[in-house]
């Protein structure tokens, strides 16, 4: 399929999304107080070869430099997240100025080069001194949180307009609270269905508060949205397992957020989440935003397995079938996005879409002056193609942000699955602009040419 930026119309919003924690490093620069992931990756055998993010990609000393390239690029919108314990090292009370300041110069530069700064409230690095209080799991997180949210506009809510509550709520907690695999590395279903209750008010609160304070700012919140299918179709019990997981991952935060409660039809465990509710808390999970992120890399496929405790439910990993799959085993399926969306544009509470995260993890190749990825490339052409196939069916999608600038700290997988568009050599921090970042560079750039003119040898090449 041929498509140029200009198939998706003026107001459609390019971009590229990071995260603090993934990119910043000075870990506890400047009075920074520590986070969960700080403590976390500070334990043995919790992350892929010990990694940590205490240095990252050094954004919070290069972020200048990494600005500058997102501006070469060609790329008009930046989405990052504030790491909270870096404005407010405990959590909640006194705030850190040097901290402040530090965002300050982030949102002034990108202004600066007219690049729209787009902020994510919280991407999983809770401030270590309110995960010593029980952290998510802990209803006091409520308030913890819009203090946080209200500093954020307080100082930033003038320049920047559009805002991100949460990133993946399902991810943070699941990963967090239930598996123990992620920070807090927590484990087991009260926790969690505490954890997701709380955070579930809290997108919902957080998007409250910004339009409180700021009416004229766009508030959203993100999720992880996988298009799932059963392993056998001709099996009941795989279909019903499907529908199960379906409802723990794809629904069970939007669609509080939308009104319409958690889906307890389809998965009965989520009525334990009774416990921990109060009165009026059906109204307080629900939120009119401006727009649903939408973060999809793949599709899953699911079995029925009466040993998986609650759900009865596993998914068939991509290797195991057999199919094309990224360094994090999710098979490369473009027409997942497309049914996402679809799906997505279903919900008639939804008022419009974005993409604020969609990319993969390959072996790129490593030439002396050059990173090749021509996997990258072509994955992130035939996923766009499917966005703009849905586009063109009337879905109300409006923007696309890769994940992610250049490669980083990826959570318990450390520096392996490598996702960016741009290369980081972690030993001299030296940038190296991939075919990827090529591709969508000139993609953004030549509006008026063909996507093949960008697809050519010559063009794929271009080395920034
Ligand atoms: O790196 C993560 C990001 O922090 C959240 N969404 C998925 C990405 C890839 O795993």
């Amino acid at each position: 399929m041929l498509f140029t930026r200009n198939d998706f119309g003026e107001d459609f919003k390019w971009g590229v999304s990071t995260a603090a924690y993934q990119i910043e490093g000075g870990h506890n620069a400047d009075g920074k107080g520590p986070s969960i992931w700080d403590s976390f990756t500070g334990k043995k055998k919790k992350i892929f070869n010990n990694d940590n993010g205490n240095i990252a990609c050094d954004y919070y000393k290069h972020y200048a430099e990494d600005i500058a390239l997102i501006y070469k690029l060609n790329i008009p919108n930046h989405r990052f997240s504030i790491s909270w314990s870096r404005i407010l090292p405990n959590g909640i009370g006194a705030v850190n100025h040097k901290g402040i300041d530090f965002y300050n110069r982030v949102i002034d530069f990108c202004l600066e080069l007219g690049i729209e700064p787009w902020i994510t409230l919280y991407h999983w690095d809770l401030p270590e001194a309110l995960q010593q209080k029980g952290g998510w799991v802990n209803r006091e997180v409520i308030h913890w949180f819009s203090y946080f949210v209200d500093c954020c506009i307080k100082y930033f809510g003038d320049r920047v307009k559009y805002w991100m509550v949460l990133n993946e709520p399902m991810v943070f907690t699941g990963a967090g609270y239930f598996l123990g695999v992620h920070a807090p590395g927590k484990k087991g279903l009260s926790s969690f269905l505490a954890a997701a209750h709380h955070a579930a008010i809290c997108q919902a609160e957080g998007g409250r508060i910004i339009k409180s304070l700021r009416g004229e700012c766009k508030v959203g919140t993100t999720f992880s949205y996988s298009h799932i299918e059963p392993y056998r179709y001709n099996n009941e019990k795989d279909v019903k397992a499907a529908a199960k997981v379906d409802a723990l991952i794809n629904r069970m935060f939007i669609e509080p957020l939308l009104g319409l409660g958690y889906p307890t039809a389809d998965l009965k465990i989520l009525d334990r989440i009774e416990r921990f509710m109060h009165p009026n808390d059906e109204k307080k999970l629900a939120f009119e935003m401006d727009f649903i992120g939408l973060q999809n890399y793949t599709r899953e496929f699911v079995s029925y397995a009466p040993l998986m405790p609650f759900v009865k439910a596993k998914i068939i990993k991509a290797s195991k079938r057999n199919v094309e799959h990224t360094l994090m085993d999710w098979e490369v399926y473009p027409p997942s996005i497309y049914n996402a969306l679809k799906r997505l544009h279903n919900y008639k509470e939804i008022k419009e879409i974005i993409i604020t995260e969609n990319g993969a993890a390959f072996n790129d190749s490593f030439e002396e002056y050059r990173v090749e990825d021509f996997k990258r490339v072509r994955f992130l052409q035939d996923y766009i193609a499917q966005v703009l196939l849905a586009k063109r069916e009337g879905v109300k999608v409006n923007g696309y942000f890769v994940w992610t600038l250049m490669d980083n700290f990826e959570w318990a997988e450390g520096y392996y699955p490598k996702f960016g568009l741009v290369s980081v050599d972690f030993k001299t921090q030296k940038r190296t602009v991939k075919n990827s970042g090529s591709w969508y560079s000139c993609f953004l750039k030549n509006a008026l040419a063909a996507s093949k003119e960008c697809r050519n040898e010559e063009s794929e090449k271009i080395i920034l």
